[in-house]
């Protein structure tokens, strides 16, 4: 593509975005496609076949509900891990062990929308236990285990509408934190008029505690806040890892025509929350117990079987408008703030104000400073506002339009992405001044680092994860995939190493090095480790028992058979539970069955691992099944029938 080309999306990317805003506030030139030498930028991405990538990637699925999951630099794309919407392909979210991992106070919901995956942390440090992700719609956060790349628990969040500033963890994964991007009223189930919006409508931020050896979630308690939209979260680092950042907007407490009636204030909030001393009221009894509905999903600490569901029925809360003792302070940070961001040094920590003429960089220590000299200049809802110019320690001028996110290479270097402009810039966090900018393609949302929100990044590569690829892939209908750019970031200059098509769409990702956590990754269950509770153990015992109207099917699948193969005495009005068994013992090799007419899907099951589906016969006859994958050179031989006789 040309750079001509370039520069007329460009203009209509500006055009279509802010035009007022962007005539008045847009003054930076946008710099020329900047890359390497292609074979310069090809060999530094190029992985020789056979040979593993030097990091893991997680990215987002938006809307698709998933994480998937890349090497870098190479960015070929590992695997999709399902979370939040069902996926035929492995039968997560349809066969009965994974089916309760829905189940919320609103019934069975098979889809959500992802933004932000979170490694767990020690010391700060990406530690590679679990991976965290939420669920923005109706609002749940997941946990997905590191050692086997399934997602092994989802949790509800009561009082929440919108859990968007989710899942951030704390440095030693003390917590996972949430909070809701739509106030609402807090009390469960409250019918009242949309307008007593700022009487009867309040903001929640969430707190959920991680069991250090199981990773199991739980709420410990929430915090009544005023009623505003919170859209990120942070933990701080280091100095600052007993506090956690939250970015709000629509101080203005609209609630219709929010472009706006949002918009009109110069400045909105940071809130900083101290959680340890949160946390220290909570058990010194400061907190209320209020009803709530909300969902625990999770597997019960075995390796293998059924998840359950658990409903939970209250949660404690924290309201800042009967409590003396602050723990929670606004930072005024100039305008709509998207973003929270905190360096590695746990300083300073950076606002993305999307409409906002600079990056506002406030510092920690000042802070601290502003909250001992009572420098406040108001009160509300018993939350102090400090005083901006007290915490402020720079802003960055000239970032370019519509600032959103930013990461850190811990080497003074902020890099933030910048949607309106399409760009990404570097700037110094001792000048505030910006050094480097280089395009994206095009209007970027998140960018991530590898290790960048930690506080030692391997500060290697960037990947930008833009919005819209326009023209930079062979075209694919209305609908294109949405772009990642990969970028080196060991010199001075950003270089664009590389552009690539995602999954879903990416907002947040993280990266871990790959040697970190290779050595745990399951390759096999073992036969003896299988605590299925409808697991064969061994081919012989392949049964059919029938239990009232139920018909179990204890099946097993090895190279070249399933074990039983000729299926007779179900019923008309019979629900079938085929429960497989994949009895082999090397590495990789799946079989999968897909039962004619069945109203669930196939089940793919791993070596070692069983799982179940259920199937309601409509229709008597005679039933096919067969192996769904390509197992052996006898695969196609691989098949079986069940008879389904009249009542
Ligand atoms: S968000 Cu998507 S670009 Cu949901 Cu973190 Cu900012
Ligand atoms: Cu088993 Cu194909």
């Amino acid at each position: 593509m040309n750079k001509n080309n370039n520069k007329r999306l460009r203009g209509i990317l500006l055009g279509a975005g802010f035009v007022a805003l962007a005539a008045f506030l847009f003054t930076g030139c946008p710099s020329e496609q900047r890359m390497l030498d292609s074979g310069d930028a090809a060999q530094k991405v190029y992985v020789a076949p056979g040979d593993h990538d030097e990091f893991y990637g997680f990215f987002s699925g938006g809307y698709s509900g998933q994480l998937s999951v890349w090497g870098l630099p190479s960015a070929r794309m590992l695997k999709v891990i399902p979370v939040f919407s069902q996926d035929p392909e492995t039968a997560y979210g349809y066969s009965e062990e994974t089916k309760p991992l829905f189940n919320t106070s609103y019934g069975f919901i098979p889809w959500d929308d992802s933004h932000h995956p979170h490694i767990s942390q020690t010391d700060g440090n990406a530690d590679g236990r679990w991976i965290f992700i939420n669920a923005n719609n109706t609002p749940r956060i997941a946990r997905i285990d590191l050692e086997t790349f399934q997602t092994k628990e989802i949790l509800e969040l009561p009082n929440t509408g919108g859990n968007h500033a989710s899942s951030y963890v704390t440095s030693n994964t003390e917590y996972v934190i949430g909070a809701t991007r739509f106030s609402i009223p807090y009390e469960k189930d409250l019918d009242v008029p949309i307008d007593s919006y700022s009487d009867e409508f309040r903001g929640s931020l969430s707190f959920i505690e991680v069991d250090q050896e199981t990773g199991m979630m739980e709420v410990d308690f929430q915090i009544v806040v005023p009623p505003y939209n919170y859209d990120l979260g942070r933990a701080g680092k280091g100095i600052s890892s007993d506090w956690v950042f939250f970015t709000t907007y629509n101080t203005e407490e609209a609630h219709t025509m929010l472009e706006v009636n949002a918009s009109r204030n110069d400045k909105d909030f940071i809130a900083a929350v101290n959680w340890k001393k949160a946390a220290e009221l909570v058990r010194d009894g400061h907190g209320k117990t209020m009803d709530a509905e909300y969902y625990h999903n999770h597997y019960n600490g075995k390796k293998q079987g059924y998840a359950v569901s658990e409903v939970k029925n209250e949660v404690t809360v924290l309201d800042t408008r009967e409590i003396d003792e602050n723990f929670i302070y606004y930072l005024p940070t100039p305008k709509s703030p998207h973003g929270v961001d905190v360096d590695p040094t746990g300083e300073y920590i950076v606002g993305g104000g999307k409409l906002a003429t600079v990056i506002p960089v406030h510092s920690f220590s000042n802070m601290l400073e502003a909250i001992e000299n009572d420098d406040i200049d108001d009160y509300i809802d018993g939350i102090p506002v400090l005083n901006y110019d007290a915490t402020i320690a720079g802003e960055v001028e000239n970032p370019g339009l519509g600032p959103l996110h930013t990461e850190f290479d811990g080497k003074g270097y902020a890099y933030t992405s910048v949607y309106i402009s399409s760009e990404i810039v570097k700037w110094s966090l001792e000048t505030f001044e910006v050094v480097d900018r280089i395009d994206s393609y095009y209007s970027i949302g998140h960018l991530m680092i590898t290790g960048g929100d930690t506080v030692d990044p391997d500060a290697q590569y960037m990947v930008g994860l833009t919005k819209t690829a326009k023209d930079r892939y062979l075209p694919t209908g209305p609908k294109q995939n949405h772009p990642a750019q990969l970028y080196d970031i060991s010199g001075d200059k950003m270089e664009l190493l590389l552009d690539f098509p995602t999954i879903g769409e990416p907002h947040y990702a993280q990266s871990i090095k790959a040697d970190k956590i290779v050595d745990q990754i399951a390759k096999i269950y073992e036969m003896e480790e299988n605590d299925h509770p409808d697991a064969l153990l061994r081919m012989t015992e392949n049964r059919v028992e029938r239990r009232g109207n139920d018909v179990h099917i204890y099946m097993g699948a090895t190279r070249s058979h399933f074990r039983p193969d000729n299926i007779e005495g179900v019923k008309l009005g019979d629900d079938v539970y085929v429960h497989l068994t994949n009895m082999e013992q090397e590495w990789d090799v799946v079989h999968g069955i897909a039962i004619k007419g069945s109203q669930s899907t196939e089940l793919l099951v791993p070596p070692g691992q069983t799982k179940t589906i259920k199937w309601t016969p409509t229709r008597t006859g005679i039933y096919p099944f067969y192996c769904t994958a390509f197992c052996s050179a006898l695969h196609q031989e691989m098949q079986g029938y069940i008879r389904v006789s009249g009542p």
